[in-house]
C-alpha cells in the first residue's frame, strides 16, 4: 500500500466524523516554508497581508504555518520526518527530498492548476515551463541561476581598457589586472586577474559556450552521445583555465577558498574580478566593496559574455526538474485555495507584498503615489517568488545588477540532462568526483593535460560508461 492509499482511507474516516461539522466560510490551510517562522515578525506581518488581499478577492483563508529548523539539510530531514508520519500540510516547500513525495503519489499535479491560473502562467521564466513540462510537483518562479563576472568600474578603467567581449580579450584583462599594481601596496603582480571558491562551476556559466560546451551531452564524432565533460571542447576550455592559472591570473586556491575567502579578495584588491551568483548577489557584493573601503565611491561594472573558438552565451540550464520550490497536497481538501495562494503571491498585488515588503518600512510613496525604498529594504527578501513580468515601481536592482537579469532574459538555453534513476546515484557520485579532482590538478599543474586521456579512461570507468550508454536509450538518436 503506498502512503497516499494509507493516508487516503485514514482521511475517508476522519471525514465521517467531521460531516457532522457546521460549514465554515474561512477554509485553513497549513503551509510550510524553511525559514518561515511564526517568530519571525516579518514572516507573519507578510503572511496575515497575503490573507487580508486574498479576503479582498474573495478567498477567505486562514494560513497556518509550521515552523521547522532553518539549515537545508536540518529542513529536508524534519520535513521528510512530518510528511512520512502522515502530517501533511496543503502547502509545502521543498529543499530536496520531493521526488520520493512525488513517486508516493503525496504532491498535486500542478498542470491543469497552472494552465487555469489567473496569473502563474503569465509569471513563470522559460526554463520553468520547461521544468514543469519534465515534472509538474514543484513550481519555483525566480530567474535561473547564472554566475557573472564583474569588476571594480575605477580599477577597469585605470587598466583603460573596454570590457572584454572574447576569451583572448579576458585573458588580457587578467593579464593586465595581474601586471598593474592597482590595490596600490606599492607591488606589481599580486592582484588575480580571477578568483573563485569550490570548484570551476562559476566559470562555466560564461565559457562552456565559448568553447563549444553546448550541453551536458554532445555528440562525438562518431554521432555518439557522450558526456560534454570528456570532450575535446571541454579540454579546450580546461586548458585556458589552467593558462589562467599557470600564469597567476586564475585563483590556483579555488578549491579551498570558501564563498567568504573568495569575496575577501575581491573587497581587499587581490583579485580584480569574481563572479556574482545572481544579480541580487551582484549588488551585495558592490555594497560590501564600498563598506570595505569607507570614503571611496566605488561601483562594479558588468562584464559581458564572451565569444570564443566555440559560440558564446551563458551555460545551457538545467530543465530536468525545480531542485527547490512549492508544491501542494494532493491530499489537501483545499487544492483550490491553496493553488489561490501560489497564484496570488505571482499576481501583481502579490509580488508588492513580496518582493518591496511594506510601506513605511520598507518604503514609503509620496502623494504622487512615488516610491522610495529605505534602508530596510536591504534585508527584505522574497519569501515565495520572482515573477518574470513584475516590475518594480523604482529600481530595487542597481543599473549592473539589472545589466546581469538582462542578460539572464536575453540568453536562456535548455540543457538536455535528465534525472537519473536511483540506481546510478553511486556512479553520478563518483564521475563528479573524479571530474572535480581531475579539473583541480589541471588547474594547479598537478597535472598536464597531456594526461587528459588518464583522466577520460578514469572518468569512464568510474561509471561514466555505463551513464553515457542509459544517456543514448534517454536521447535517442
Ligand atoms: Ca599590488
Amino acid at each position: 500500500m503506498t502512503l497516499k492509499k494509507l493516508l487516503l482511507a485514514t482521511t475517508a474516516m476522519a471525514m465521517v466524523g467531521a460531516l457532522a461539522a457546521p460549514a465554515m466560510a474561512q477554509t485553513t490551510l497549513r503551509l510550510v516554508s524553511k525559514d518561515l517562522l511564526t517568530t519571525n515578525p516579518d514572516d507573519m506581518k507578510e503572511i496575515e497581508a497575503i490573507e487580508a488581499a486574498l479576503k479582498a478577492q474573495g478567498t477567505d483563508v486562514d494560513i497556518q504555518t509550521i515552523d521547522l529548523p532553518g539549515g537545508t539539510s536540518a529542513y529536508v530531514d524534519a520535513l521528510g520526518v512530518m510528511l512520512l508520519s502522515g502530517d501533511i500540510p496543503d502547502i509545502i516547500y521543498f529543499q530536496g527530498g520531493d521526488q520520493k513525495m512525488a513517486e508516493q503519489g503525496i504532491l498535486e499535479d500542478l498542470t491543469p492548476h497552472i494552465e487555469a491560473s489567473q496569473h502563474v502562467k503569465a509569471a513563470l521564466w522559460p526554463h520553468n515551463v520547461d521544468r514543469l513540462a519534465n515534472y509538474p510537483y514543484l513550481i519555483y518562479i525566480y530567474p535561473p541561476r547564472a554566475p557573472q563576472p564583474v569588476i571594480r568600474t575605477d580599477w577597469l578603467e585605470k587598466l583603460g581598457l573596454q570590457a572584454p567581449t572574447t576569451v583572448e580579450e579576458y585573458e588580457a584583462l587578467f593579464q593586465a589586472i595581474h601586471d598593474a599594481d592597482l590595490d596600490g601596496d606599492g607591488t606589481a603582480g599580486n592582484t588575480l586577474g580571477l578568483t573563485g571558491f569550490g570548484n570551476t562551476g562559476e566559470l562555466d556559466s560564461i565559457f562552456n559556450q565559448a568553447f563549444g560546451v553546448t550541453g551536458t551531452w554532445m555528440k562525438n564524432a562518431d554521432g555518439q552521445w557522450v558526456n560534454s565533460r570528456v570532450t575535446d571542447a571541454e579540454k579546450a576550455k580546461i586548458e585556458f583555465y589552467a593558462r589562467l592559472a599557470e600564469k597567476g591570473l586564475f585563483d590556483k586556491e579555488y578549491v579551498t577558498n570558501t564563498f567568504d575567502v573568495k569575496e575577501d579578495k575581491f573587497y581587499t584588491g587581490k583579485a580584480g574580478v569574481v563572479f556574482g551568483s545572481s544579480p541580487e548577489v551582484i549588488d551585495i557584493y558592490a555594497g560590501k566593496m564600498r563598506q570595505a573601503h569607507p570614503g571611496e565611491d566605488i561601483s562594479l561594472t558588468l562584464l559581458p559574455v564572451p565569444s570564443g573558438p566555440g559560440g558564446q552565451g551563458l551555460a545551457a540550464v538545467d530543465v530536468s526538474k525545480e531542485s527547490r520550490g512549492w508544491a501542494i497536497s494532493s491530499l489537501s481538501e483545499h487544492k483550490e485555495e491553496a493553488f489561490k495562494v501560489l497564484d496570488f503571491m505571482a499576481s501583481k498585488e502579490g509580488q508588492d507584498i513580496d518582493r518591496m515588503g511594506f510601506e513605511g518600512t520598507q518604503y514609503t510613496k509620496d502623494a504622487s503615489g512615488a516610491v522610495t525604498f529605505t534602508d530596510a529594504i536591504s534585508t527584505w527578501y522574497a519569501r515565495f517568488f520572482n515573477s518574470a513580468n513584475w516590475t518594480p515601481p523604482t529600481p530595487l536592482l542597481s543599473p549592473t545588477a539589472q545589466a546581469a537579469l538582462d542578460t539572464i532574459k536575453a540568453d536562456f538555453t535548455a540543457d538536455n540532462a535528465f534525472v537519473w534513476p536511483a540506481e546510478f546515484a553511486a556512479d553520478v557520485d563518483a564521475t563528479e568526483q573524479v571530474y572535480r579532482s581531475w579539473v583541480a590538478k589541471f588547474i594547479t599543474g598537478e597535472a598536464g593535460l597531456d594526461q587528459w586521456d588518464a583522466f577520460v579512461a578514469e572518468y569512464n570507468a568510474a561509471g561514466g560508461e555505463r551513464m553515457a550508454e542509459h544517456a543514448r536509450t534517454v536521447l535517442g538518436e
